[in-house]
């Protein structure tokens, strides 16, 4: 069979010269923003990242085609909303049917990662919801984290979700999860979560626990950069938060449309306030993500282990 994966010609270039690159979702173009600011926020996020002097790639489904590094007309054409959402296991129907797609955490860091990617930049990775003990609704980023090796830069988990649940998850299953400058987990719209990780001081400090990782624990799986929001674009949505999920649970919502039906929500209850908040976030996130990418590849000529 053809193979379905296309690579852009400069992301090559850049990965057979160890140059660095950051991998960017795009169910949050196609999914989790409304328009347009969810392919404004893209196109400035790829901004961000080439003014660190790292190489944007943008990962999404187009005709059937995985396209690492898609272009703007095509991070136009998710942005249009009527792409479906993939997670990993909907990435080989989407392939036969030759389908447009928006790539969740977990199909990102799997193509990423196998493609030689060893950053990716989100806003809050997916969790275990509130209500999963019920409703059984653990996202499958979850699982690829424990078994993907990149290195996944997010503002903690999506505030809508059930944190310390999730944190007992990842903790479960061997996942390391640490702070970006900070010794509290981020909760997403929020700087504080009231639970605590290990502290990590800058780009660097990163740099050399991914190197390190392998050799110390034999790492084969995702280490999580939890990056706070900045200060003045936090958002007080607790109860708004606890509205929408009573409202999705009312109104039957569930499976992969309850992530993008909270988060709307919770948008329209804060008057957009929370969606401002995620922007800022992913923008930062995104900054964070090339300062990483490019201290972990000052020396270009040595292969990072962690990685293959
Ligand atoms: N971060 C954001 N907005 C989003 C997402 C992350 O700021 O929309 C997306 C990611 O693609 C993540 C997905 O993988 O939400 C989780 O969806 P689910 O809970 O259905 O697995
Ligand atoms: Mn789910």
């Amino acid at each position: 069979m053809e193979n379905p994966l296309d690579i852009s010609h400069e992301i090559s270039v850049a990965l057979s010269r160890n140059q660095p690159v950051v991998a960017l979702e795009s169910s949050v173009i196609a999914h989790g923003l409304p328009a347009p600011a969810n392919v404004e926020t893209a196109l400035e996020m790829e901004r961000i990242i080439r003014d660190c002097g790292a190489v944007p790639a943008t990962i999404g489904v187009i005709d059937g085609r995985i396209r690492v590094g898609l272009t703007k007309e095509e991070i136009e054409r998710l942005g249009e909303g009527k792409a479906p959402k993939l997670a990993v296991r909907d990435i080989p129907y989407a392939v036969a049917k030759k389908l447009d797609g928006g790539l969740t955490v977990s199909s990102t860091a799997r193509i990423a990662a196998s493609a030689g990617i060893v950053v990716m930049a989100t806003g809050g990775i997916g969790g275990v919801h509130r209500g999963a003990a019920e409703t059984f609704d653990i996202s499958a980023d979850l699982w690829e984290l424990a078994r993907t090796p990149i290195i996944v830069v997010c503002s903690g988990v999506k505030a809508v979700l059930d944190i310390p649940a999730t944190v007992e998850w990842l903790e479960t299953h061997g996942v390391p999860i640490y702070g970006y400058e900070t010794s509290e987990l981020p909760a997403f719209y929020s700087r504080s979560s009231g639970i605590l990780v290990p502290k990590l001081e800058g780009s660097n400090e990163v740099a050399d626990l991914a190197k390190t990782a392998p050799g110390a624990i034999g790492a084969r799986c995702a280490l999580v950069i939890a990056v706070p929001i900045p200060e003045a674009n936090q958002v007080p949505a607790a109860a708004h938060i606890e509205k929408a999920v009573q409202e999705a649970e009312s109104n039957r919502v569930k499976g992969k449309e309850l992530t993008p039906f909270l988060l709307k929500r919770v948008g329209e209850l804060t008057g957009g306030k929370s969606t401002e908040a995620n922007i800022a976030l992913l923008k930062n996130n995104a900054q964070v993500a090339a300062e990483i990418a490019v201290a972990l590849f000052d020396d270009r000529d040595r292969r990072i282990g962690f990685m293959v």
